[in-house]
């Protein structure tokens, strides 16, 4: 089975996390989990130290405020690539994710490169009321047909990754900070690998606490999808696959030390020259600078002001 790492992100779970990280290993005993915790108010965050100071087998990242929980996920799957981790599994932190799954998750990962728990196969069942599973449906249908992804399940989190996949996810190309993440890097891994399957879960509704999705999300993830489908009609295979494998950047924020970076923008850079000592005419130089954001804090900064950390 190798080195695995079970990540879940965490905003007002105090009344969750603590029975599911016991859960958690339970299933998967010896194993390593990571929780991006975003500064919950209700002490998600404390809960997670007090675990921590008793078993050296938990990470926990808290950041400074609530990032979204695309860039938690970003920020995992960075973690696990950098720390070597032969597989990687993702879950929601509120047991609509049961961790009794986790073994079939290792176990399907033997043959492939990326599984699913899917509520849309046989077998599959989810407990919404009827409108969010008509919204839930209809996120999926519009996903597997519009952007071509052969699975019945697109949108949900509990996913499992091999880390020879993971690492040629270029994940700076995924542009999504919160829930459309979800569809954004499913659009991306079909492409990278065939070997990809989902299996039937039972998706309860969440134990305790609130949902935090937003009816923004509706919108942003419509958003998304349209411009996935422009890049699926408009970009040959071969390009999405050469965006899809490039490098990842790793570098030292400067206001809090967090190690993980995503790429945001290039900036175009105009800089005029003095042609030399006798020629005061001037040339004109174009360079790109990349924009990068710490997925720590949020601080959006100048590559070239960043330190190249190697040691994390
Ligand atoms: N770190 C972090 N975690 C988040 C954020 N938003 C949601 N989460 C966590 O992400 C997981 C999924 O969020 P939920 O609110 O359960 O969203 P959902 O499952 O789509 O909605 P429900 O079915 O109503 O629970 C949970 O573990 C949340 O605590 C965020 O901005 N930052
Ligand atoms: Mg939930």
């Amino acid at each position: 089975m190798g080195r695995v790492l079970i990540f879940t992100a965490t905003y007002n779970e105090v009344d969750n996390v603590e029975d599911l990280i016991e859960q958690i290993f339970q299933y998967l005993p010896g194993q390593n989990v990571l929780v991006v915790d975003d500064a919950s108010p209700d002490g998600t965050g404390t809960v997670l130290d007090k675990m921590v100071e008793s078993n050296d087998k938990i990470h926990v990242i808290h950041r400074t405020k609530k990032l979204g929980l695309g860039t938690a996920h970003k920020l995992a799957m960075k973690y696990a690539v950098h720390h070597g981790f032969d597989i990687l599994i993702t879950m929601d932190a509120d047991f609509s994710h049961h961790p009794n799954y986790l073994p079939t998750i290792v176990e399907a990962l033997a043959k492939h490169d990326f599984v699913i728990g899917s509520r849309y196969i046989e077998g599959g069942a989810l407990d919404y009321g009827w409108f969010r599973t008509l919204i839930s449906k209809t996120a999926n249908l519009l996903a597997r047909y519009l952007l071509n992804i052969p699975l019945k399940e697109c949108t949900t989190s509990y996913r499992g990754f091999r880390h020879s996949l993971l690492k040629q996810i270029n994940l700076d190309a995924i542009h999504s900070e919160g829930y459309s993440f979800f569809v954004e890097s499913i659009f991306y891994v079909s492409r990278l690998s065939n070997k990809i399957t989902e299996f039937p879960i039972h998706f309860e509704d969440r134990r305790a606490g609130a949902s935090k999705i937003s009816k923004t999300e509706i919108v942003k993830g419509m958003t998304s999808l349209m411009r996935l489908f422009y890049l699926r009609m408009f970009s040959s295979l071969s390009k999405i696959k050469a965006e899809s494998s490039s490098e990842q950047s790793l570098h030292i924020c400067i206001k809090c030390g967090g190690a993980y970076q995503t790429v945001i923008d290039s900036l175009i850079i105009q800089e005029k020259q003095e042609k030399g000592a006798d020629d005061h005419s001037f040339s004109e130089h174009q360079s790109y600078r990349r924009m990068v954001q710490c997925l720590q804090c949020g601080l959006i900064s100048p590559e070239s002001h960043l330190q190249t950390n190697n040691n994390v």
